[in-house]
């Protein structure tokens, strides 16, 4: 027995001390684990025997420390920093020098010479810890180091994350635990996290970072706050990432002891002024204010009678004398019960198209409503010619199923920077409108809407961590594939297997799409009140008609669908005419986007030769059926993942599957007595009423 039981302990060290680790998801896609191929290993040491860096740069210091340690973890041979090659060959030169290929941020990877040195060279030293983050990226994917020859410049100069994270401590919209931000603590103390985070960003090029909500207080601007915020500031300068404020309009009032907050009062904007010299101070590398105004009972300049512009502009003139900008939001809709939402953002920004300071940029969300499962551009992307406009994403699920369900959201980002806009003629993507080519603006920005938190894996969901990934990748450059990303991703997170890596990428490039079918297929949108979590296609009741589901879906005894063509609303009047003719005509507007602009009979035949009714049903009953597929193929990479995680992602996967099929219940359940149609074989009629899907959400949503 005792023989037994001291088997069972040494199997059990030996286990833990082998190949079976816990992995908690804290190292992200930077993990550089002794590499298992030893032929590569030995390859990537003989290119890689030291690291020569000189000069007092902070960031050329973390790109020379971030690649020691690297080349360390994945080739297990220790590899010193020198401040000089001397004849020394066999090693990587980091340096930084004028280069008519390179932008500010951009790099170039090259070699002289066969037995030469690896120079990573950037025209900053921004650059050069870019550099550095790709070489390292190129040696987790076991891609050979020694022929490189590299340049990459970003398409976007602005790559920020926003982050909607309160002084409380609580994440507007997150689900992965408390803000990263501990303020209470602060600036005293200085949680090495931050550093984490901060190196997380600049592997992939993020260069900049709002830290609150963009329902803000007045309290970031104290001095108090400042102080806490520049110790930020000081966490994140060596990785070459600016602090941004989101900033609450009324704060001369509140903070400043005024009686106005007037954008054209002389008063005010000295206020502003004297604030922004006093950020500054504390943080000479401050980024800018990112702003909402007039939007969802945020206070603006419309409050004195002024506009968007003068409100942007005053903030544009106190940032003159110092390098940064102004993030003008154009998520703003007024409670208009005969408007529609959709046309909110349009009407308000385009009378002052071209009247905005050279230092601010309107941010604009990728849809017209507010980051749905699918959405189509916004129009204004196409409008907006003299203005340069930025776009921003939303990484943090909340229209997707928070932490539980899996969608993996490059699909969601290309399809948007790929959209044309026609502005300009055939090939006016929006991706060319935010980099700045198509209206050769020099000011070109993206924001994704941060899904982090204080979770130790940062995401909740440990594949959430590819949407971080992705946003990043995409922001610096937004030709990459949203396939190559995640397998990227894949490869440096989970595993290297090479079948596994297949699988999973399967997996997350079809999520989005499972996902749309058993939430809002066809183009439906916005089922949900306050919390943003299961459908709720019945609910009619809000303090205003664009906070009810019905105002939406517009079910009725005829059909389903918003009518956005002339007989409506004519939103589509603001697309360029090759987009309005395409989408205004039920024919040729694209299925996924047909419910967005169409009032369709529920009996009307489809291109997939289904009536609306059956296609809906089709969408709803195969997209939860899909959920189970993605159960059997994380069944199959167990081998190749980590045991935690594992479990981990295979819980979240059930769950998912529960509440994709209890979601498709409560639209097939809601939907039916208005299409009036019996639910298509082979589907099975649901099992529960409506009455008891009602009484699920219900408990969902703690009313
Ligand atoms: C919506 C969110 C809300 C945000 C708002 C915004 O529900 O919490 O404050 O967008 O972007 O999606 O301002």
């Amino acid at each position: 027995m005792k023989y037994i039981q001291w088997g069972k302990w040494l199997f059990l060290i030996l286990l833990t001390a082998t190949n079976v680790r816990a992995d908690d998801g804290y190292r992200l896609w930077l993990k550089y684990d002794l590499l298992k191929d030893v032929a590569k290993r030995q390859a990537y040491a003989r290119s890689a025997q030291f690291i020569v860096v000189s000069g007092n740069s902070p960031v050329l210091k973390t790109a020379a420390t971030e690649l020691q340690a690297g080349l360390q973890g994945l080739t297990g041979k220790s590899v010193p920093i020198i401040a000089n090659a001397g004849n020394r060959t066999g090693g990587i030169v980091l340096t930084v020098g004028a280069d008519a290929n390179l932008v500010d941020d951009g790099y170039r990877i090259s070699k002289k010479g066969a037995a030469g040195n690896l120079i990573i060279s950037g025209k900053t030293a921004n650059g050069v810890l870019y550099g550095a983050f790709a070489l390292l990226r190129k040696m987790q994917m076991l891609e050979p180091i020694e022929t490189l020859s590299l340049t990459s410049n970003p398409r976007i100069r602005y790559r920020l994350l926003n982050h909607w994270d309160n002084a409380n401590g609580t994440i507007e919209r997150g689900y992965a635990g408390e803000s990263l931000w501990k303020w209470y603590a602060l600036p005293e103390t200085i949680d090495p996290r931050y550093q984490d985070y901060a190196r997380a960003n600049a592997s992939l090029g993020i260069n900049g970072t709002v830290v609150n909500n963009v329902n803000a207080t007045a309290r970031f601007l104290t001095n108090e706050y400042l102080e806490k915020v520049a110790a930020l500031a000081k966490a994140f300068r060596p990785y070459g990432i600016r602090v941004y404020l989101s900033i609450y309009f009324p704060a001369p009032k509140t903070i400043g002891g005024l009686s106005t907050a007037d954008p054209l009062d002389p008063q005010v904007r000295k206020w502003w002024a004297d604030k922004t010299k006093e950020i500054y101070k504390l943080i000479p590398d401050f980024g800018g204010f990112l702003v909402k105004a007039n939007s969802e009972g945020e206070p603006g300049p419309q409050d004195y009678g002024r506009s968007h512009a003068d409100g942007a502009n005053m903030l544009a003139e106190a940032l003159a004398p110092y390098d940064g900008i102004v993030m003008w939001r154009a998520f703003v809709y007024k409670a208009d019960p005969n408007g529609d939402r959709f046309k909110a953002a349009h009407e308000e920004f385009m009378p002052y198209d071209g009247k905005f300071d050279k230092k601010v940029i309107v941010q604009v969300k990728n849809g017209p409503i507010d980051f749905q499962p699918r959405e189509p551009f916004s129009p204004l992307f196409g409008a907006m010619t003299k203005t340069p406009l930025s776009v921003e994403f939303q990484i943090t699920q909340e229209y997707l199923g928070f932490a539980t369900h899996l969608v993996y959201e490059a699909p969601i980002f290309k399809e948007c920077l790929e959209a044309d806009t026609y502005v300009k003629g055939k090939g006016s993507t929006v991706a060319k409108v935010i980099d700045g080519s198509l209206h050769q603006y020099s000011m070109s920005a993206i924001a994704g809407v941060a899904n982090t938190g204080s979770d130790r894996n940062w995401t909740g969901h440990p594949l959430a961590q590819a949407n971080w990934y992705a946003f990043g990748r995409l922001a610096w450059d937004h030709t990459l594939t949203s396939e190559a990303i995640a397998g990227e991703w894949v490869k440096q997170t989970l595993t290297k297997e090479p079948q596994a890596v297949e699988r999973i990428t399967d997996m997350l490039m079809r999520s989005r799409e499972i996902y749309v079918n058993y939430n809002t297929p066809l183009g439906l949108s916005r089922p949900w009140t306050g919390v943003h979590f299961a459908p709720e296609p019945w609910q009619n009741k809000s303090s205003r008609p664009d906070w009810t589901a019905i105002y939406y879906h517009r079910a009725d005894s005829v059909g389903l669908g918003f009518d956005r063509t002339a007989k409506g609303s004519n939103a589509l009047a603001q697309y360029a005419p090759e987009v309005r003719k395409m989408w205004g005509n039920p024919a040729t507007c694209p299925l996924p986007y047909l419910l967005w602009f169409h009032h369709v009979p529920w009996t009307q035949k489809l291109s997939t030769g289904r009536t609306l009714w059956d296609e809906l049903c089709t969408r709803f009953y195969t997209g939860a059926d899909s959920v189970k597929w993605m159960q059997q193929q994380w069944a199959q990479v167990k081998p190749a993942v980590d045991p935690v995680l594992f479990a981990d992602v295979a819980g979240r996967l059930e769950t998912q599957h529960k509440e994709a099929i209890w979601w498709r219940d409560a639209w097939v359940l809601y939907l039916q007595p208005f299409a009036r149609q019996p639910i298509p074989a082979p589907f099975k009629k649901p099992e529960r009423s409506l009455e008891d899907v009602k009484r699920l959400v219900d408990i969902y949503q703690l009313r």
